[in-house]
């Protein structure tokens, strides 16, 4: 399984960081020269700045029409550079991570998300974003909640991490921040480096494509992790994966369309009979009662881990919160714009224009040809 992690703005390009620390085939977009250069992991020649002609290399202060404007002008370097990546061996899905909350993530991803599908047909555009904390304020919000629209609409599926849960802890933001992207990298990467690796119960890159085409809905990506000699109940360990305190977002797991579920450890703790309880609680929980697994026995490791991921939702309470406070800022807003139009016109209608008010004035044209003749006439009577 080929998959390209694709970072736009700083949030996702320093996703993508953690991506290119374990391994992973990145590429890092941004408006900002500065951010890009304060990356790691990612090579120097997979780190492209955009619309340097309109931002001067200084980002776009979260202003998503000058993030949009920076992709289209610089789409062409972009795929050209993603051409010459993924060669001729197939890409299995481009992962696109940013912030929903930003200008270059908020307006860029949507243009690479559409050009990606059009130019790589048979491959999947999963967006990976993180939604902005409530305290940011309104233009967050509704960067996130327009940019969720457009993407929903081109992308196979949206895992969205949600900010919001992840506040606790007396960290502070950018340790905070640091804390979120290393876990979203763990769970994604602890889940692709499960795939099509040999085994009779293994998962391979169909199962994972089957489960994230899933026409734009979202995707959330449960974990849950233990040291195998303290594991009571496997079972129990996989149902925390996807119960509230394992997903980064607020989700109505009920809603899921397709579920795959990951189960790694030493082999006397994988016991079929746990696993299968935990399937078939799932399998009967979610809408689309379908549930893909692997179960990986390693004999040399000491710690259980789990990684599930659940996609085809549509019923989320992070999301609806994003969507409902723009919708009703944009109605406020517009409806206050009105307001002003209206007072304005009932203001200023009525006044006449200066014509009204200075009758009979005269505009003298100096470069008209009746001026010059009255000069030149003037030239000669000096002369005579
Ligand atoms: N999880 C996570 N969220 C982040 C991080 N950095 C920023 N954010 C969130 O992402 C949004 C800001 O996105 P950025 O990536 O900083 O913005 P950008 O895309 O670079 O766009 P501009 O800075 O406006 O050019 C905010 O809503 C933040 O909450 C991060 O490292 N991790
Ligand atoms: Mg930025």
């Amino acid at each position: 399984m080929r998959a390209l992690i694709i970072g736009i703005g700083q949030c996702g390009t320093k996703i993508a960081d953690l991506f290119a620390l374990v391994d992973f085939e990145t590429l890092a977009v941004n408006t900002s020269r500065g951010d890009l250069e304060y990356l790691k992991h990612v090579p120097q020649d997979r780190r492209l700045l955009i619309g340097e002609s309109i931002t001067g290399g200084k980002g776009v202060n979260a202003n998503p029409l000058l993030g949009r404007e920076a992709m289209k002008r610089d789409l062409p370097m972009v795929m050209k550079k993603i051409n010459s990546i993924v060669g001729y061996e197939d890409v299995d899905i481009f992962f696109l991570t940013f912030g929903f909350g930003g200008g270059t993530g908020a307006g860029g991803t949507p243009v690479l998300a559409e050009a990606l599908k059009e130019e790589y047909p048979d491959s999947l555009v999963v967006a990976i974003g993180a939604l902005p904390l409530r305290e940011e304020g309104i233009r967050p919000t509704i960067n996130a909640a327009i940019t969720i629209d457009k993407l929903s609409k081109i992308a196979d599926s949206i895992i969205a991490i949600d900010n919001n849960k992840l506040k606790e802890g007396n960290d502070d933001i950018s340790r905070a921040y640091e804390r979120i992207n290393y876990t979203i990298v763990e769970r994604i990467a602890s889940l692709l480096a499960l795939v099509d690796v040999p085994g009779e119960q293994t998962l391979d890159a169909s199962d994972l494509k089957f489960v994230l085409k899933a026409f734009g809905s979202f995707a959330t990506v449960g974990y849950a992790k233990a040291e195998a000699s303290k594991v009571k109940s496997l079972s129990r360990l996989i149902i925390k994966s996807f119960e509230s305190e394992g997903l980064y977002l607020d989700a109505n797991i009920e809603s899921a369309l397709y579920g795959l579920v990951a189960v790694h450890g030493p082999p006397e703790v994988l016991k079929a009979g746990d696993i299968f309880e935990a399937l078939d609680y799932l399998t009967n929980k979610i809408r689309g009662k379908q549930i893909f697994r692997g179960f990986y026995p390693d004999p040399r490791e000491r710690e259980v881990e789990v990684v599930t991921l659940l996609s085809g939702i549509y019923d989320s309470k992070s999301i609806e919160e994003i969507v409902r406070t723009a919708k009703e800022y944009a109605k406020s807003f517009m409806q206050a714009k009105k307001e002003a139009e209206t007072k304005k016109s009932e203001l200023l209608s009525g006044l006449p224009d200066f014509d009204d008010l200075y009758p009979g004035g005269e505009v003298y044209d100096v470069s008209s040809p009746r001026l010059e003749e009255v000069a030149k006439r003037l030239r000669r009577g000096a002369h005579d």
